[in-house]
């Protein structure tokens, strides 16, 4: 059954399927079988075309579709004089003992260059904090040593770190709970003085959960619950057909749109032939 909804998909994709050398079914069959087949292909698609276009009219006016989140990320940025700073950890939920992936990014927004200088070499610094206390950061030393980049219009640069959730001050795994998760431009001493702390906010629960290396988000799960079902469909459906422009596919600046499951910047029959291929899986710890 699967495999003959897969071959209906194939149809539909045309010209990008025939450059896969997928087979058509006038390829393989006689006259006669061939108009049978296509007949009730039609009819197959058809009603599939109706089911889809329902689905994602039931969800448009229920709201799912704009409160599906598409992304596994958690992040938060601020802009500030042609500038983004942008912070984010690898997901929002963690299982306690697991890595916590952090990333801050600047991201020249303006159409000239601009020039970070530093009093130091590492030019970055994180920090987690359980909404009192400093717990953790990173580096422990700064090295006394200038330094400085450059970043071209739309150009952008990377800092990133692991967290294995140890406090700093006890010495121990740290509790389950909410914490805040910073970063910054450390020792900016150009006169702009481009100090901009951006912070997420991070939950940390005890046994498993959805995400976790035991738990892994399905392929063809969008909105990162475990899940490969209707809400991803949704996603999907929200961005069919859009592209970003090679050759900056997947970059910051031209990120891959929510629903490209195969990372080609487009989102087309072929995400959706991924997203149907696991319909239904479930990794989430409540379907063990
Ligand atoms: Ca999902
Ligand atoms: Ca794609």
């Amino acid at each position: 059954m699967k495999t003959g909804f897969l071959s209906i998909l194939r149809s539909f994709n045309g010209k990008r399927g025939t450059k896969l050398g997928l087979k058509t079914p006038s390829s393989v069959m006689g006259l006669d079988r061939t108009r049978e087949v296509t007949k009730m292909s039609r009819e197959v698609r058809d009603k599939l075309k109706r089911a889809i276009c329902v689905s994602i009219i039931a969800l448009a006016i229920t709201g799912w579709v704009r409160q599906a989140r598409a992304t596994c990320a958690d992040s938060n940025f601020v802009i500030k004089d042609g500038i983004e700073y942008y912070m984010q950890t690898d997901k929002a939920v963690y299982s306690l003992g697991e890595k916590v992936k952090m990333m801050y990014r600047v991201t020249n927004l303006s159409n000239q260059d601009v020039t970070f200088w530093f009093a130091n070499q590492q030019q970055s610094y994180f920090k987690v904090s359980d909404g009192t206390t400093r717990i953790w950061y990173w580096p422990h030393r700064f090295s006394p040593a200038t330094s400085e980049f450059t970043l071209g219009p739309g150009e952008y640069k990377g800092y990133f770190v692991e967290w294995t959730m140890v406090n700093e001050i006890t010495g121990n795994l740290v509790t389950p709970g909410t914490y805040d998760v910073t970063g910054v431009l450390f020792g900016v001493a150009d006169p702009a003085k481009r100090y901009v702390p951006v912070s997420v906010q991070i939950e940390i629960v005890t046994g498993p959960c959805c995400g976790d290396p035991n738990h892994p988000y399905p392929l063809g799960d969008l909105n990162c619950d475990c899940h490969a079902d209707i809400f991803d469909l949704a996603i999907l459906c929200s961005h069919w057909l859009e592209s970003m422009v090679e050759p900056y596919c997947g970059d910051p600046s031209y990120p891959y749109p929510p629903g490209d499951l195969n990372r080609d910047c487009y989102v087309d029959i072929l995400d959706l032939e991924i997203l149907c291929s696991r319909w239904l899986e479930c990794t989430h710890p409540a379907c063990d």
